[in-house]
């Protein structure tokens, strides 16, 4: 953060405020982490801060420290509106365009708080007094521990729950410190934070060891199943309608299966075909690595669309009717799939 926007910060909250902190819609590690790691600092400095989401969040989180103290919209619409009316202060953290909070954009909009946004995605709006942006960092936590270090002028004010809040987030949205936005920052960011106590060998466990009996069986039934196309470069996996009542199917079981086909050398586009009897259809996530765009692919025939290497679609024959059609349109793409 610029020395002048740490100076309106500085000023800003030298007052005690009423503060709303909002992360994005479907908040994910990153979005909670820094919301809540920026309510604690607010706090502890003898403000009112409190969290509102637009909508719930995943269960692998709800163990953060001062998560059950979050509102949110969508489930208790009028106290949330309340809160954002009344805020002289509206920090908006992991997201930057108001687009992206869903049905509360409206609320947003009318809100007549100071705005100040702190996030690390691509091309930013200008709604906020202050712009904390950055596309290099790694996560909107890496920027919320930058942030208390600019007004501070040092970390002291870093409690434990700050820590294992930021901890989090800088975990979940890395891949474990894995992707390139991982720096050497980063990792000193990380060893201060469990330095000043974030746990991270207990979080880690808390966030990823969360699987079911039943998703394991799925998985285990899916990978059995997954067919590898060499000469495509291609691995698709099915479950049949019959194959998930047999292995107790829950609601998320299947989430980010499609992605095992891309662990394999050489292999760039995959793909699972799921059967849901109760909608007659057969949805189907795309997923690949490189230029091959699996939202031009899904979107000429597969009704679906989506992002260059993220796609969803649907097919409304049955399975095995399905799966032919897929293959038989593997060839007209054989220059595109060489990998
Ligand atoms: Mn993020």
């Amino acid at each position: 953060m610029n020395k002048e926007d740490s100076k309106t910060v500085k000023s800003l909250l030298s007052s005690p405020h009423k503060i709303v902190i909002i992360p994005h819609k479907n908040p994910d590690g990153d979005a909670i982490g820094s919301t809540l790691g920026l309510m604690h600092y607010l706090k502890n400095k003898g403000q009112q801060a409190v969290v509102i989401a637009p909508n719930d969040f995943p269960k692998f989180l709800k163990w953060m420290p001062g998560q059950e103290e979050i509102i949110i919209f969508e489930n208790d619409k009028e106290v949330a509106e309340k809160y954002i009316t009344e805020a002289s202060i509206i920090f908006t953290l992991d997201f930057n365009h108001l687009s992206r909070v869903g049905f509360m954009q409206e609320t947003l909009e009318a809100a007549e708080g100071t705005f100040i946004m702190i996030d690390h995605h691509q091309a930013p709006s200008d709604y906020a007094k202050v712009t904390y942006s950055d596309v290099h960092m790694s996560s909107t936590c890496e920027m919320v521990y930058n942030f208390i270090e600019a007004i501070e002028q040092d970390t002291s004010k870093i409690t434990s729950k700050i820590a294992n809040c930021l901890y989090t987030g800088i975990m979940t949205d890395t891949g474990s410190f894995k992707y390139s936005s991982t720096t050497s920052r980063t990792h000193r960011v990380v060893a201060d934070l469990i330095d000043k106590g974030a746990e991270n060998m207990a979080i880690h466990n808390k966030v990823f060891d969360t699987n079911s009996p039943s998703r394991l069986h799925i998985l285990g039934c899916a990978l059995k199943n997954m067919v590898i196309l060499e000469d495509y470069h291609t691995a698709y996996i099915t479950l049949s309608q019959e194959e998930l009542d047999e292995n107790e199917f829950k609601k998320g079981d299947t989430e980010g299966i499609v992605n095992y086909g891309l662990t394999l050398d050489n292999i760039i586009f995959a793909v699972i075909f799921i059967e849901n009897k109760d909608e007659g259809i057969i949805k189907i996530s795309f997923r690949s690595q490189g230029n091959f765009s699996v939202n031009e692919f899904a979107r000429a025939h597969f009704e679906g669309g989506g992002h260059d290497n993220a796609a969803g679609g649907k097919s409304n024959v049955s399975l095995e009717e399905t799966t032919a059609k897929f293959v038989a349109l593997l060839d007209s793409y054989k220059d595109q799939l060489k990998g």
